[in-house]
């Protein structure tokens, strides 16, 4: 009998199989976020008269404590025997002009995970849905054309870039009140329009042959859509997820973060819509209410966008071990009393670079299959 083909080397069917392969973001030349009309970066805490969100490039003294935990990551990573890859240096302080939009400087490659996604042996880019990361796929195509000249069996696809033009915005959306966004919740109209396909690949979760993108401020439905009618040719089910009381909803792995086969870490301030809660609930799989962060928001790093809930942002290296930030205790106890083993590592000066441990990577390969967990019911009633 011949040996079983070896497995591609782009290989990730779900978030916790045993990871082989992985990109770990890097903070060098990273810029604040700018303001434009798909976001508005705010300081967090207590601010001084008139002081304004800064522009313009990171000290290099933030950079430096980012990189030290993003280089302790890699370093432990491969101790564990996973290969890492290290995104190209990019000068983000460029600004950009192009037919469609103009933006002052580019953010930073320490969030590989919204740029790019592994599924099975393909690798996709998302379209991104704000102008300063309009490039940021750049500085993880050595890597990409490296895995797609190694293996014929690598797949590799772009997704069309929108316009980012004036008109792809709904700029009204920044001034509702919280009264006004709870009376909106179930209307799922957040910063950008109807009109061109927008994804960031955050916004998706793998579970085998099943996906969940979650309709967002960075994935609007024509974006679900695009990429329903990419993977479903491809034998994989997409399915749209809502959070309805996340009023800002932008990447799903700080709401909704699967552990294992039947197990999903939930955020307890973000139930998942009912109908779709009981599409898991009918085919056996269980929600883990994380809990408390070990912080407020108002305590998270001032410049930080992301909320407190990176606190569940964590990063599995098997279905039995997860990586998590290290001031998170009572997160640890929860999922070591769940069988899980736990490695504590320090990430808070990575934070407010745009996310903690699962948005900084980008898992290339995981061993396993292509397994199906959801077999009792197939579709979401009423859903997509
Ligand atoms: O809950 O603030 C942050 C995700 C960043 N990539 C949140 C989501």
């Amino acid at each position: 009998m011949a040996p079983p083909e070896p497995r591609p080397i782009v290989n990730a069917w779900n978030e916790w199989d045993p990871l082989e392969e992985i990109v770990v973001g890097r903070a060098d030349n990273a810029n604040f976020d700018p303001t434009e009309p798909g976001y508005r970066p705010v300081i967090r805490g207590t601010r001084s008269a008139g002081e304004t969100f800064p522009t313009g490039p990171k000290a290099a003294e933030t950079i430096a404590r980012a990189n030290e935990e993003l280089d302790n990551l890699a370093a432990l990573l491969e101790s564990l025997d996973v290969t890492v890859r290290r995104p190209d240096p990019m000068d983000f302080g460029k600004p950009l002009s192009t037919p469609t939009f103009d933006v002052e400087n580019q953010y930073c490659s320490v969030c590989p995970r919204d740029v790019v996604i592994t599924l099975g042996n393909q690798i996709l880019e998302a379209t991104m849905s704000r102008r300063a990361r309009f490039f940021e796929y750049l500085p993880y195509r050595r890597i990409i054309r490296d895995y797609w000249n190694r293996d014929p069996r690598v797949s590799w696809t772009a997704a069309p870039k929108p316009s980012m033009a004036d008109d792809m915005y709904r700029t009204e959306f920044w001034e509702f009140s919280l009264d006004e966004r709870f009376a909106r919740m179930h209307d799922f109209e957040f910063c950008v329009t109807q009109e061109e396909p927008v994804f960031d690949a955050a916004d998706i979760t793998r579970m085998g042959r099943h996906l969940f993108v979650q309709e967002s401020m960075t994935t609007n439905r024509p974006g679900i859509a695009w990429l329903r009618r990419e993977l479903e040719p491809r034998g994989l089910r997409v399915h749209t997820l809502h959070f309805p009381l996340d009023f800002f909803p932008s990447h799903i792995d700080c709401t909704f973060v699967p552990l294992r086969p039947g197990l999903v870490l939930t955020n307890p301030d973000r139930p998942l819509k009912e109908e779709e809660a009981e599409f898991f609930a009918k085919n056996g799989w269980e929600f883990l209410d994380a809990p408390e962060a070990s912080c407020s928001n108002d305590e998270m790093p001032r410049h930080c966008q992301s909320s407190r809930w990176l606190s569940m942002n964590v990063l599995s290296v098997s279905p039995d071990t997860v990586i998590c930030e290290e001031a998170e205790h009572d997160l640890h106890r929860l999922l070591e009393r769940r069988g899980f083993n736990v490695i504590a590592v320090p990430f808070r000066n990575v934070y407010e670079f745009g996310g903690s441990l699962h948005c900084a990577t980008w898992d290339v390969r995981r061993s396993g299959d292509c397994e199906d967990y959801f077999t009792n019911l197939t579709d979401i009633p009423a859903g997509d």
